[in-house]
C-alpha cells in the first residue's frame, strides 16, 4: 500500500492492543443495549444480533471513542454513540447484501442475514438495528454544548436520504455507466465518508468538545472516509473473498464505477494517500492527543481486509 508521509503520521501507541480493547468495551455495551437472543420476537433478534456480532473491525466505533480522547474527555462518554453507529453501519451492510441491492451471500466471514434468516426477517433486522441507534443515542449523555437533539440530528443527517441511503442510491444508478472521478468521489462521500465523519463528530460531541475541534474532526472524517472506500475499491480487485470476509470481485462482475476501474491500482493507491496525509494535516490543532487517530488513519490505509 502507498505510504503517507512520515512528518505527519505518528503512531506512538500499539494501536492493536487499543482496538482489541476497545472492540471488547463496545461488544459488551453493544450486548447490553440490544434484547436478548430469546427475547420474542426471538428470530429478529437473534438476526440482529447475528450480523452484530459476526466480526466486524469495528473501525467506526473506534474512531468514535479515538475522537473523544483526542478532545480531551474519557470514552466512556463515547461507547453509548459509538455503539450507535455500529448499528447503522451493520443495518446499512445488511440491508446492502439483500437480493434487491447487491444480492451477496457471504459477509463478514459468514453467511448474510437473509440467507440465514431469510429476506423479510433481514429487512426487519436492518430496520431494527437502525431504529436501536437511535434509541441508544437518547440514553448517552447530553453535553452543555451538545443536546440529545443534536447527536440525533448528527446521526439522522448522515444515515438520512442525503448521505448513507442516497449514496447508496447513486452507487445503484452509476452501475454498468461510466462515471467521472468527481461524481464517484460524491458518491463516496456520501455511502462511506459521511458515517465515518460522524462517528467522529459523535465522540467529539460526547465529551462537549470546543468546535474549533469539531472541525478538525470533520475534515479528518471526510478525508480519511474517502481513503477508507478507495482501499475497499482496491482490496476488492486485489485480495480473495477468503480474506476479505465478503465476496470479492463483485464490483467489477457489477460493472461498478471503482478508483481502479477509473484510474488503475497504482493511481488509486496514491489518491488514497493523498486523502490520508490530508487527513492527518487536519490533526495538526488537535497535537499529541489525537495520536491514536492518525495511528487508526495509518490502518485504515494499509487494512488487507
Ligand atoms: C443499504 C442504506 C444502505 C446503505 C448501504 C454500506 C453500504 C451502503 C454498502 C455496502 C458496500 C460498501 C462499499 C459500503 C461502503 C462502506 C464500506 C466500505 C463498508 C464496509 O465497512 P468495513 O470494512 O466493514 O468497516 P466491517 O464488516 O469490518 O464492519
Amino acid at each position: 500500500m502507498a505510504k503517507p508521509s512520515k512528518q505527519t503520521a505518528s503512531p506512538s501507541k500499539d494501536i492493536n492492543a487499543c482496538l482489541a480493547r476497545w472492540t471488547g468495551l463496545v461488544n459488551d455495551a453493544l450486548d447490553r443495549y440490544l434484547p436478548q437472543p430469546n427475547c420474542a420476537p426471538a428470530a429478529l433478534h437473534r438476526a440482529m444480533r447475528y450480523s452484530l456480532f459476526a466480526g466486524g473491525k469495528r473501525l467506526r466505533p473506534a474512531l468514535c471513542l479515538a475522537a473523544a480522547e483526542a478532545c480531551g474527555g474519557q470514552i466512556e462518554n463515547a461507547i453509548p454513540l459509538a455503539c450507535a453507529v455500529e448499528c447503522v453501519h451493520t443495518y446499512s451492510l445488511i440491508h446492502d447484501d439483500l437480493p434487491a441491492m447487491d444480492n451477496d451471500d457471504f459477509r463478514r466471514g459468514r453467511p448474510t442475514c437473509h440467507k440465514v434468516f431469510g429476506e423479510a426477517v433481514a429487512i426487519l433486522a436492518g430496520d431494527a438495528l437502525l431504529t436501536q441507534a437511535f434509541e441508544i443515542v437518547a440514553l448517552a449523555k447530553a453535553q452543555p454544548r451538545y443536546s440529545h437533539g443534536d447527536m440525533v440530528l448528527e446521526l439522522a443527517r448522515a444515515a438520512g436520504s442525503r448521505e448513507l441511503v442516497g449514496g447508496q442510491v447513486a452507487d445503484l444508478q452509476a452501475e454498468g455507466r461510466k462515471i467521472s472521478t468527481a461524481e464517484l468521489k460524491r458518491i463516496h462521500q456520501r455511502k462511506t465518508a459521511a458515517l465515518i465523519r460522524c462517528s467522529l463528530r459523535l465522540g467529539g460531541m460526547s465529551v462537549n468538545c470546543s468546535p474549533a475541534a469539531l472541525d478538525a474532526l470533520t475534515e479528518f472524517g471526510t478525508n480519511v472516509g474517502l481513503a477508507f472506500q478507495v482501499i475497499d475499491d482496491i482490496l476488492d480487485v486485489t485480495q480473495s473473498s477468503q480474506q476479505l470476509g465478503k465476496t470479492a470481485g463483485k464490483d467489477q462482475a457489477a460493472e461498478k464505477a471503482t478508483y481502479p476501474a477509473i484510474v488503475g491500482l497504482e493511481k488509486s493507491r496514491q489518491i488514497a494517500a493523498r486523502l490520508t496525509n490530508r487527513a492527518f494535516e487536519s490533526l495538526r490543532p488537535l497535537g499529541s492527543r489525537a495520536d491514536l487517530l492518525r495511528a487508526l488513519g495509518e490502518l485504515m490505509l494499509r487494512r488487507d481486509r
